[in-house]
């Protein structure tokens, strides 16, 4: 788009009642930012961009546009672009001004006047360019149609000067380009970009609108990433995983990609592949049914693995919806009734035997359901749950009827998924069996704590944490070293069992899990009750070397699957040991990281004194030394476990990838471990 030429008339624009009213509109944005966009923080901040391009998925979805380009430029500003019609420059007849300006002043009227579709824009975060706009310090569009260039500039939500004609283009050109400068007045935290939490939300709009060409780029230069002090610790983090690794980071060191384009013709049945790459396939086929009914247009795609954990994620106009709702449920109905009719149609399950559970059918079920509808409904406390009634019926049927036909058609698919439901009943069966039993022992001695843990006197929960130590040496370090009032300690030894790759049965089996089960308090799945929970804090604490970053990898993965609450409301931390101990004339320091023994050594002189020892693992630590490090909560370092909801998919795969099957052990672990740490985002 062309260069802009100043406008005389923008000085004298004279305010009437109506942009008053406006004004008074999005002044409430910025007095009140949290009840618009969620939070001020780094979510917020990328939100603006999800806001405004679903705007440009709208365009995509209705028919009118087919590649959409987010730049994050120098300076931290974003630039979005589509190749759609453009937003319409007209008068708007109630507003008295261009349909455009309307966009952008007026609270709400994102995607109204266009009439009839689905729209992502009017979601559960839809609340449209004019909060963009409010945010903003500044914001410009510009808008190619019918061979014209047409532009306006804001400022903070006020408008610099009426649309304006800047130039002309191809007439078969048409398209929106928005650019806008988030106000740093309003986002305190953090004004910096992450280019990975961009790419990951952007690749998933990619996969949920078939079709679409979505192009992320990343033009800014060292100095704009500088500015940003959040990763710090998660920078930490990885170095030290990675000086233990020098030998195997070579290929990891690359530079990220500054372009990307996501595009999938496949949409969500590529998802579901992408979702399963890192695992074995129980058969080649990826289901995919596609319907609409009752006005909700219905999308679905499924594979089973080899594994036993489900990871079913749904979707309302593309926005992911954690807590599921009727779109699910209808789903699951569908495959349970479908499943259970065919094993008993082709006789692979008896007469005697009773019903495939919808658990037995979903076990290593990875699947996608994405519905569009045009007015969504959310429920519950977090407004994630969908709550249209005719989205189950549409789901059902739809699944229903193709599942039921795709089953015909391809009896050797059907067989294995049959034979693999089977096996998961006897399994489920055999468990059920061994917890009543735990159960009923609980019963009878009350609450019998497993015997390694040394647990702690106070009896509120709210004042106590429990340590789980790896190690038998570490853990006698941890009981000594503890405050016995508020912390407790739970030793494991050896290996902890990779619940993604174990059936039930045998998780329930293991004497490890069984510890932490009990000693946690709540139960799991089903069962589970965070008021029951015996400690506040859940504190691992392994080695700082790739092999501690592993086994907290186990235990996070195990509490991700069985207890995924408690990693939600926050309980759930990594201790921080040290990496150094400084020595000089009889004064010791510790180190956490290079860097801040780099600072110490400026500050104390580095000379012959200076006695350094580098801790290879907790075990290398006497009692004192530990409390004083790790666990004394005045000095410790604790960093909090918590995930972002809205890419849990993006979670999923990264527990997979780094427990799966296909994970090329040491290097490949690194460089996944990185994106763990990043996904589950550590404060
Ligand atoms: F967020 C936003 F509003 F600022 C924005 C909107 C940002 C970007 C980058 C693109 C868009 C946008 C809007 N792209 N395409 C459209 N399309 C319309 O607004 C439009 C065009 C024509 C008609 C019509 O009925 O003729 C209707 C609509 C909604």
């Amino acid at each position: 788009m062309s260069e802009e030429t100043m406008n005389n008339t923008a000085v004298n624009h004279e305010y009437g009642a109506d942009e008053i009213q406006i004004l008074e509109g999005l002044e409430a944005v910025r007095k009140r930012p949290g009840m618009y966009i969620g939070t001020t923080a780094s979510r917020g901040l990328h939100h603006l961009v999800y806001e405004i391009v679903d705007n440009s998925v709208d365009e995509a979805l209705a028919g009118f546009c087919d590649t959409i380009e987010v730049t994050i430029n120098e300076g931290n500003t974003v630039t979005v672009v589509d190749n759609g019609r453009g937003i319409p420059v007209g008068i708007n007849h109630k507003a008295g001004i261009p349909a455009v300006e309307v966009v952008f002043t007026i609270l709400h009227a994102g995607g109204k006047f266009g009439g009839g579709g689905y729209k992502v824009s009017g979601g559960l975060h839809g609340v449209g360019a004019s909060v963009v706009n409010a945010l903003s310090s500044w914001l410009e569009v510009e808008i190619c149609q019918e061979g014209k260039v047409y532009k306006q500039r804001y400022e903070k939500g006020h408008v610099c000067y009426p649309l304006k004609e800047i130039g002309v283009c191809d007439p078969e050109k048409t398209g929106t380009k928005v650019t806008f400068l988030p106000d740093d007045t309003i986002f305190t935290e953090t004004t910096v970009f992450d280019f990975d939490v961009l790419k990951r939300r952007l690749r998933e709009m990619a996969f949920l609108t078939k079709g679409l060409h979505i192009i992320l780029k990343d033009d800014r230069t060292e100095e704009d990433l500088e500015k940003n002090t959040e990763n710090e610790k998660i920078n930490e983090l990885l170095e030290r995983a990675e000086a233990d690794q020098k030998e195997d980071t070579a290929a990891v060191s690359e530079k990220k990609p500054k372009i990307l384009e996501f595009y999938y013709e496949g949409g969500i049945k590529q998802f579901v592949e992408y979702l399963n790459k890192s695992k074995t396939p129980l058969y080649d086929d990826i289901l995919y049914f596609e319907g609409e009914k009752n006005n909700v247009y219905v999308e679905v795609a499924f594979q089973h693995n080899d594994s036993y954990n489900e990871s079913v994620f749904s979707f309302v106009n593309n926005i992911n919806t954690p807590e599921g709702g009727t779109h699910l449920i209808g789903f699951r109905n569908a495959i349970t009734k479908t499943f259970n009719d065919y094993a008993r149609n082709a006789k692979l399950l008896k007469d005697s035997e009773p019903n495939l559970t919808g658990e037995d059918i979903r076990e290593g079920l990875t699947a996608i359901i994405s519905v569009k509808i045009e007015d969504p409904q959310f429920e519950g406390q977090t407004k994630q749950k969908l709550g249209n009634s005719e989205a189950r019926g549409a789901v059902d049927s739809i699944v229903s009827e193709q599942l039921t036909y795709f089953l015909e058609m391809n009896p050797a698919v059907a067989k294995s998924i049959c034979e693999k439901s089977i096996l998961a009943q006897r399994a489920r069966e055999a468990a059920r069996k061994a917890r009543d039993l735990t159960r009923r022992k609980t019963a009878l001695d009350g609450l019998s704590l497993p015997g390694k843990l040394a647990d702690c006197s106070d009896r509120d929960p709210k004042n106590c944490e429990i340590y789980i130590v790896e190690g038998d040496s570490a853990g006698g370090s941890a009981k000594t070293a503890r405050s016995r009032a508020t912390q407790a300690i739970l030793p494991l030894r050896g290996k902890i069992l990779n619940v993604e790759k174990a059936r039930l049965d045998k998780i329930y089996a293991n004497a490890e899990i069984k510890a932490m089960i009990t000693a946690f308090g709540t139960g799991i799945h089903e069962d589970f009750d965070i008021s029951k929970l015996r400690y506040d804090k859940i504190i691992l604490m392994t080695d700082a070397d790739v092999d501690g970053a592993h086994i907290s990898t186990l235990l996070l993965t195990f509490i991700y699957r069985f207890m995924p609450e408690l990693i939600k409301k926050g309980h759930v931390y990594l201790a921080k040991p040290p990496l150094y101990k400084l020595e000089k004339n009889k004064k010791v320091w510790y180190a956490y990281s290079d860097e801040e023994l780099d600072r110490i050594l400026q500050e104390v002189g580095r000379d012959q004194n200076n006695k350094i020892q580098r801790y290879k693992g907790l075990g290398e630590m006497d009692a004192e030394q530990l409390w004083e490090t790790t666990m004394d909560p005045e000095r410790r370092i604790l960093l909090k476990v918590n995930y972002d909801e809205e890419m849990e998919s993006e979670l999923d795969l990264t527990f997979t990838t780094l427990m799966g099957d296909k994970v090329d052990p040491r290097r490949e672990f690194i460089e996944e471990n990185a994106k763990f740490v990043k996904n589950l985002d550590i404060t």
